[in-house]
């Protein structure tokens, strides 16, 4: 009886200590993404994330021109000169697929688009 207890206490501690570990890597890893902006496209043009988990993203600027790199459905919306790189943080709340464009006149027409598809 008394060796019974004592695998089960081992048991729960065990069983805590994954979870406990589950957890931690969740926070501790975001999700990263490179993303170049050239004239006038994104490469990749299809971005896939996870709904929940933090995105660390770095955009470049690979072309001649300004260029944005914005999501409206997730509030992403960062401006950069040619040359320039930014990294931004943000955390998709939930699933779905979003438009990336860039908002500099006539860019979205030339070509600039893309789609940033969030599992759920
Ligand atoms: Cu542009």
């Amino acid at each position: 009886m008394k060796g019974h207890s004592i695998r089960m206490l081992l048991t729960a501690a065990v069983l805590a200590t994954i979870v406990l570990a589950a957890c931690g890597s969740g926070t501790a890893t975001p999700q990263e993404l490179t993303v170049e902006a050239s004239d006038f496209k994104f490469d990749p043009v299809t971005i896939n994330l996870k709904a929940g988990e933090p995105v660390q993203a770095t955009i470049t600027n690979t072309g001649t021109l300004e260029h944005t790199f914005t999501i409206p459905d997730l509030d992403v919306n960062v401006s950069l000169a040619a040359g320039q790189t930014v990294t931004i943080d943000f955390t998709p709340a939930e699933g779905g697929t979003f438009e990336l464009l860039c908002t500099v006149p006539g860019h979205k027409d030339a070509g600039m688009v893309g789609t940033v598809v969030v599992a759920p």
